[in-house]
């Protein structure tokens, strides 16, 4: 009797020591801070992970780029060494080509539209396009609609940006926008731009409210135009294999808490497009809010035009009527 009870607590003790080895940790990664509206994308993930594998998966989160830029951490989520990032669009092209048609300036009426679009079957077929790269892409969130910043001028119409040196993401759809607005184009990874806004190495750069909010872009950009031209989505990336080793239970565990950070992290967009304006004027900031959007569409009809060549204006217009 005595013996067989010391066998149950032993039994109990492994079995203890076991299921706490059998927690299985993994890293995600963004490029801006804690407190911003991709911080609380992965923080929800990382809680709703948790609550829905009873502990046995455990996200650990990194903020500002601490694990690598967004383009690396894709190439380490893509070989297997981070297991996931949560990254704006910017570099994606460089892995899914077939992406860059969602980087289009001036292709969602609004975020509404955007959202629809992500959530339907045209975002949901371009989730699967990740597969063949080495990545399982979860959910689509969001950075918000551009706008853009600068340290010379208030930009009224499309003729105040020609000549503004500014900073792009690492994309060739944006690149090629912000030539056709006359821009001199300088990409460069998000965690370089404070400091080359700062020093005079760029003029300006464009980003959401959230971004720009969140990365106190406002101690260093005197001027800020809500152009809105082109809407940005972000992306919850995970290693392929990391997720086919998942039991099914838990893959779905995995997608369902992705869709709360991108609720959570759509939310807080909402909030900081809400108070942005207000928030970067008391901080110094001169806005230009009421600008002819037409105009800045206009500038880009060359552009466009390349962009209906290069990716089918059929499918173009597929995501812009949308409904
Ligand atoms: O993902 O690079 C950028 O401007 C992005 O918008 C920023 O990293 C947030």
């Amino acid at each position: 009797m005595k013996l067989s009870k010391l066998f149950l607590s032993l039994a109990l003790a492994a079995g203890l020591v076991a299921s706490a080895a059998a927690q299985t940790k993994m890293k995600i990664s963004i490029s801006t801070a804690q407190n911003s509206h991709q911080g609380v994308a992965i923080d929800v993930f990382a809680k709703e992970i948790e609550k829905r594998t009873a502990g046995r998966y455990k996200i650990e989160t990194f903020y500002n780029a601490s694990l690598g830029s967004e383009r690396e951490s894709i190439e380490s989520v893509q070989l297997g060494t981070q297991e996931l990032t949560f990254s704006s669009t910017g570099p994606v092209p460089n892995f899914v080509p077939d992406a860059k048609i969602l980087d289009i300036p001036f292709l969602f009426r609004d975020k509404a539209h955007a959202r629809a679009v992500l959530d339907g079957p045209i975002g949901q077929e371009m989730l699967g396009k990740f597969d063949s790269k080495g990545f399982k892409a979860l959910s689509w969130a969001e950075n918000g609609f551009r706008h853009m910043t600068n340290s010379k001028r208030a930009v009224n119409s499309p003729d105040d940006l020609k000549g503004l040196k500014m900073r792009t993401m690492e994309n060739p759809v944006h690149v090629a926008a912000y030539k056709g607005f006359g821009i001199v184009t300088t990409p460069m990874a998000f965690a370089e731009v404070f400091t080359a806004l700062q020093q005079g190495t760029v003029d300006g750069q464009e980003n959401p409210l959230s971004v720009i909010m969140s990365a106190k872009f406002d101690q260093v950009q005197k001027h800020l135009s809500l152009t809105g031209h082109v809407y940005s989505p972000c992306i919850f990336l995970m290693n392929k294999a990391s997720f086919d080793k998942l039991s099914a239970a838990d893959k779905q565990a995995f997608l369902d808490a992705a869709k709360e950070g991108t609720k959570a992290n759509r939310a807080r967009v909402d909030t900081d497009d809400a108070s942005g304006v207000a928030d970067l004027r008391a901080k110094g900031m001169s806005v230009v809010d009421n600008l002819d959007k037409a105009k800045f569409v206009s500038a880009l009809g060359p552009v466009n035009a390349e962009f209906e060549k290069q990716f089918g204006k059929a499918n173009i217009d597929k995501i812009r009527n949308f409904k």
